[in-house]
């Protein structure tokens, strides 16, 4: 199928629209300087991405830079298949990968007094399929900010297999704060099936809570990111520039609700679910309907969240020691059969009788004694 250039896009879509979109996005650019300057904006957010292999994790990435920086520039690699491209440490983009050097016109004037309070992104090495106990063990280190960045995935792989799950918290006793996720931002692309496994792994590790306090262990608010929507077909925004199989509108919304049935969103869609573009290598002219969905998004993930009752903050221990004993006793008693009761009472009773008998038949010295 020939494919257009971005050329004939700029041709379809009247200039009203192309210029309306512009101001729009400067008009994000302003909400995303306020919400960095919100007095309670503190530390960036923490965004985690996760997916599977060749989904378009590190093209969203640089999307993103591109949007909050004004120029293209492809700080993750991409490229899936290509062993050299694949994504294999926990890569962290400070600032979205953003530096102050490189910002352009609106985004200079938006971001050059705020640059350090823009998103940090984790882009993470494309997982197979699966949801096991290491992977669990990997995520919840991670989320709770105790891998350090840069980690090599391999590294982390490599020492579970040595130790068992469970080692890397012996690796990693200690937490930084200002590396703990706050959002994960699941990657799904609209033309790989949904890895279900991943996803179960995923909502395994944000469902667990404390088994101390009886609070959830993370706070993390999840986004679900669907890629490549420019291969849709019968959409009119983006042109196919790229030489992809495309697919029906109807497959599209198909894998949308699968999606969001996977991810308990179906009534929240179009909160939580995002249509996504990305700008990769060899199709990177700007075009400000991509722009508009990386702002949007910037946006959503800054938006402030609820705000912690103060108990939430220093939750304390439910489940004591003194707790967890008599739980046990109680347990063991419920479990032990009557005869085994009736000898333990049996037991007691003579044991009772047993020292009564001896304080009243001591010696009169002994008695002395005390
Ligand atoms: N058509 C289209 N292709 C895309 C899009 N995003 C990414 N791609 C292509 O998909 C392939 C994989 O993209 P990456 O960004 O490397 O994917 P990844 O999820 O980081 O892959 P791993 O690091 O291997 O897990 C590349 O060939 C990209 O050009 C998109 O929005 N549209
Ligand atoms: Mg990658």
């Amino acid at each position: 199928m020939a494919s257009a250039g971005i050329e004939d896009v700029y041709a379809r879509e009247d200039d009203q629209a192309w210029t309306k979109i512009q101001e729009e996005n400067k008009a994000i650019l302003t909400e995303i300087t306020e919400l960095c300057n919100r007095p309670d904006r503190k530390t960036p957010e923490v965004l985690f991405l996760l997916g599977g292999p060749g989904v378009g994790k590190s093209s969203l990435v640089n999307t993103i830079n591109k949007a909050l920086c004004g120029k293209y520039y492809p700080k993750a690699k991409t490229g899936s298949g290509n062993a050299q491209s694949k994504t294999l440490t926990l890569q962290w983009f400070e600032h979205s990968g953003v530096q102050m050097f490189e910002l352009q016109g609106a985004q200079k004037d938006a971001f050059s007094k705020c640059l350090h309070l823009l998103p940090n992104v984790i882009d993470a090495a494309g997982n197979e399929d699966h949801n096991s106990a290491e992977l669990r063990e990997i995520l919840e280190m991670v989320f709770g900010g105790f891998i350090p960045p840069g980690t090599s995935v391999e590294f982390l792989q490599d020492q579970q297999k040595e130790g068992k799950v469970g080692c890397l918290k012996r690796l990693y006793p200690l937490c930084n704060e200002e590396w703990k996720v706050t959002k994960v931002v699941f990657v799904a692309s609209c033309k790989e099936p949904l890895p279900t496994q991943m996803v179960e792994c995923l909502n395994e590790v944000l469902r667990a809570y404390d088994k101390k306090t009886g609070f959830p262990k993370f706070n993390i608010d999840v986004f679900v990111v669907i890629t490549k929507y420019d291969l849709v077909e019968e959409q009119k925004r983006f042109p196919a520039v790229r030489q992809q199989e495309q697919i029906t509108m109807e497959k599209f919304l198909e894998h949308e609700r699968e999606v969001a049935t996977h991810f308990s969103i179906d009534g929240s869609l179009k909160h939580n679910s995002i249509r996504w573009v990305s700008y990769v290598d060899g199709h990177s002219e700007d075009n400000p309907f991509i722009e508009n969905i990386a702002l949007k998004f910037v946006r959503q993930m800054m938006q402030p969240g609820r705000s912690k009752h103060q108990v939430e903050n220093a939750p304390s221990t439910v489940v004591t020691p003194l707790v967890e004993m008599s739980r046990d006793a109680e347990r063991w008693l419920a479990e032990t059969n009557v005869n085994m009761k009736t000898a333990l009472l049996v037991l007691v009773a003579a044991l009772i009788i047993a020292l009564i008998y001896h304080l009243l038949t001591r010696s009169p010295e002994s008695k002395m004694d005390l």
